[in-house]
């Protein structure tokens, strides 16, 4: 067994971290030989309901769990971590417009990104969850200078696993058939997801998606829409948003940049652009990357038709637009 390791989950008490909690707790993120030591974090008033949610962690009598600290304190939460679930934030409520919502968490981000600068591990890897995820991780990084940009990512997992659930679906095998699908941007409704590098896993040869669907309109149409309204319609049907499937893509996201990736193999992570695909550098933008050693590299050299081009351009305006509000709001606090 290894030394512990410590983990922070911001937004403890809400409902993705209620079932995220469970799949670092047990393992499923950092590995079975890795003991945890979780730093829960959330706002003042929400204390009383972390203190079930700290009861209920002990009740599972989880072997790895060493310790659990919750607190209001980002002192407190951010100190040492190796690892760090940014899920709180400010939810859009009704009649909100979209600055409104870029407003009020900014001020958070500017917050945690200070925290993380002074009081985390200089190798700590942020994945940021809460909405506008990536600006917020571009945000967060900002104010953390003394930690790589590249330690800082944003979740469009979420995204990429229903769009790999939607292929198999498609082809009628099982979702881990299906591999390299991609979504390139924001995680919003003008994300890219992109099935025609994808792979499928078929009596034990992979072969091309475009290849085995052989129809582009579904890709255009059917896929592209569920994908990009997924949200909306898990809201529409549930009442309240993606929680379950949104804490197993965090675990993904996390266990993934931990253990590494086969070879020929890639996921989507929002990074820091470096200028790939003319992608402009400086905002958080998804790319398909290969992750190694801890590392995350974006995937060169993948063949884009003049399609894919609008759309990877079109959300990479939005996030230019989101940094432009996002730094006018910080200049004016
Ligand atoms: P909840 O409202 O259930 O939980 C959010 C929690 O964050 C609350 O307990 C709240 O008190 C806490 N919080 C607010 N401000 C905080 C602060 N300054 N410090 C620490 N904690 C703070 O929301 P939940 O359903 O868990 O969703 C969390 C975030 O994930 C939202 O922003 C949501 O939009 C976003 N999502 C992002 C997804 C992605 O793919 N990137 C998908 C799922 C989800 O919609």
């Amino acid at each position: 067994m290894s030394e512990p390791i410590r983990v922070v989950v911001t937004g403890a008490a809400g409902q993705i971290a209620y079932s995220l909690l469970y799949l670092i707790s047990k393992g499923d993120v950092f590995g079975q030989n890795q003991p945890l030591i979780l730093h829960l974090l959330d706002i003042p008033p929400m204390m009383g309901v972390l203190e079930g949610v700290v009861m209920e962690l002990t009740d599972c009598a989880l072997p790895l769990l060493r310790e659990v600290i919750p607190t209001d304190n980002p002192e407190v939460a951010f100190k040492d971590v190796s690892a760090a679930f940014m899920v709180g934030s400010m939810p859009r409520k009704q009649g909100m417009e979209r600055k409104d919502l870029l407003a009020a968490n900014v001020k958070i981000f500017q917050v945690q990104g200070e925290a993380l600068d002074k009081y985390a591990r200089k190798d700590v890897k942020v994945l940021v969850v809460g909405n506008p995820a990536n600006t917020n991780a571009l945000v967060c990084s900002r104010f953390a200078p003394s930690i790589p940009k590249e330690n800082f990512t944003a979740m469009t997992r979420l995204d990429q696993n229903r769009a790999q659930a939607q292929i198999a679906n498609k082809l009628n095998v099982p979702v881990g058939a299906v591999s390299n699908v991609i979504i390139w941007g924001n995680h919003s409704s003008t994300q890219y997801p992109d099935g025609s590098h994808a792979l499928v896993k078929i009596n034990g040869t992979e072969r091309p998606v475009p290849g085995e669907i052989k129809d582009d309109a579904w890709f255009k149409g059917y896929f592209l829409e569920t994908v990009q309204k997924r949200g909306a319609s898990v809201i529409a049907a549930r009442k309240m948003s993606s929680a379950m499937s949104a804490a197993k893509a965090a675990a993904d996201h996390m266990k993934d940049w931990f253990s590494g990736l086969a070879p020929g193999k890639f996921v989507s992570m929002a990074v820091v652009s470096d200028g790939s695909y003319g992608i402009p550098e400086d905002i958080v933008y998804s790319f398909p990357v290969t992750l190694k050693d801890g590392k995350w590299s974006i995937v060169k050299n993948l063949e884009i038709d003049s399609y894919s081009k609008g759309m990877m351009e079109a959300t990479a305006k939005e996030l230019e637009e989101e940094r432009v509000d996002a730094f006018a709001i910080i200049n004016k606090l």
